[in-house]
């Protein structure tokens, strides 16, 4: 997990979902960075077991964002854990991750972990509703995004638009706002244009959903991400 703050481009693969063997090896042979593995919904010791058997044939790094303490399976490069900002329940912020550390603590590598903290921004998302999100305004975010760097030096800002497409007047905000947390950008990117545009702004566009409606544009998604960050569109 040492070189994340070199990463521009990953893919987000969610282990309740389908691929095939063929649409899998694209993802991973994409030149993508890395592969997430997470999702809110159905997510098990089983499936994500067998989704990182299969990725171990390939030589991208995959990394396991934390949604359910069920679901924790060694073997990964990472470990991401999320804590959500917005969330109005401190089970989300805190007591999760404290029970983790409690049960799992002595067996934890501590420098394979990373703690990403989100900023939810989709009321319509599913985790959105499942972690009892409130909607922030610009101002919100922007201290959000402060909090983060300054008050918990979290290595990672989440900028969290699951299922739509984000505003990127607000993205390159508080793009300019963060200079030693990573920013991560996710949410809607369904095409090149749009992953132009938000990895000029953000650190890391994170690609999800796209990979299993339309493969090729999921995979064209990448290179866009690797234009030097001032291109712009
Ligand atoms: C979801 O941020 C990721 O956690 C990516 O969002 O699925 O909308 O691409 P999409």
């Amino acid at each position: 997990m040492d070189n994340m703050s070199e990463w521009d481009h990953v893919f987000k693969l969610d282990p309740n979902k389908t691929i095939t063997d063929q649409d899998l090896q694209s993802v991973c042979e994409s030149g993508t960075d890395a592969i997430i593995v997470g999702g809110t919904d159905g997510i098990t010791f089983e499936n994500v077991h067998d989704l990182l058997e299969r990725l171990q044939s390939y030589d991208v790094p995959c990394v396991l964002e934390v949604s359910d303490m069920e679901a924790i399976t060694p073997g990964f490069d990472g470990y991401l854990i999320p804590i959500v900002l917005n969330s109005q329940d401190k089970k989300w912020m805190l007591d999760i991750q404290h029970q983790a550390v409690k049960e799992y603590g002595d067996m934890i590598d501590w420098k394979d972990m990373v703690t990403e903290g989100y900023c939810v921004l989709n009321p319509d998302a599913k985790v959105f509703q499942h972690t009892d999100c409130c909607l922030p305004k610009e101002e919100d975010v922007l201290a959000y995004a402060r909090m983060a760097e300054h008050m918990f030096h979290l290595p990672v800002f989440y900028l969290e638009y699951s299922g739509t497409y984000g505003d990127p007047e607000l993205v390159k905000r508080i793009a300019e706002e963060l200079n030693e947390t990573t920013l991560f950008y996710g949410g809607g990117i369904h095409s090149e244009k749009q992953a132009l545009e938000m990895s000029a702004l953000a650190d890391v566009i994170v690609v999800g959903n796209i990979i299993y409606d339309n493969i090729e544009a999921a995979l064209a998604t990448v290179q866009a991400a690797k234009q030097p960050k001032d291109g712009g569109l």
